[in-house]
């Protein structure tokens, strides 16, 4: 079965899929933008959960339980600060979304949502961070059976409008 590849405009802690992917920093211990938020939705267990990991490196993935969100897991990964581009950091982007995929499918996770990660704070340009996404979603999926479903959740319309782009570009 094909997965349904699609975005959409949302806040990602209101979404009901069985993992939420968190834009983390090495740390894993909360911070702003779209961690902080799903820090606060999920409660102070999260945090908890999130001290035992002993942190995580850019462009790697770790897996906890979603505590009060309504997603079962959330799947913290460590985007690339952006650095003008020449630092590694598109094939560091690209492992976040592959990461997180093989956990997803190691996890038996079936619908999985993902922020737009490096894009606020680490300042990965729009764009270019929606190609890298969609690009390495499609591939890593072909290797990853189980997953029925990738939302890549936006904040703003601009970046709502940026995905459908990059989706159509790239459809195969
Ligand atoms: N739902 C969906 N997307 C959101 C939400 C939300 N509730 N809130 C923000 N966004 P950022 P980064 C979008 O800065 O660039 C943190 O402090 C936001 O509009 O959250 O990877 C971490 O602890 C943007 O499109 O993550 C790290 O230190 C996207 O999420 C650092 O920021 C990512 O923006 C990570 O920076």
């Amino acid at each position: 079965m094909k997965t349904i590849i699609r975005a959409l405009k949302a806040d990602i802690t209101s979404l009901s899929v069985d993992a939420i992917v968190n834009a983390a920093n090495s740390s894993l211990l909360g911070g702003g933008g779209v961690d902080g938020a799903i820090h606060r939705a999920a409660g102070p267990e999260l945090l908890r959960e999130c001290r035992l990991l002993g942190g995580c490196e850019t462009g790697q993935a770790k897996l906890t339980l979603g505590h009060r969100l309504a997603a079962r897991y959330v799947i913290h990964t460590v985007g690339p600060v952006w650095r003008g581009g020449a630092n590694g950091e598109p094939e560091l982007l690209a492992s976040c979304y592959r990461r997180s995929i093989e956990l997803a499918a190691a996890n038996g996770i079936a619908t999985l949502a993902f922020p737009c990660v490096s894009t606020g704070v680490y300042a990965y340009p729009s764009e270019l961070a929606a190609r890298v996404a969609v690009r390495t979603v499609r591939s890593a999926l072909d290797a990853n059976a189980g997953i029925q479903e990738v939302v890549f959740c936006c904040f703003s319309s601009n970046d709502l409008q940026i995905y459908e782009i990059a989706l159509n570009e790239t459809a195969v």
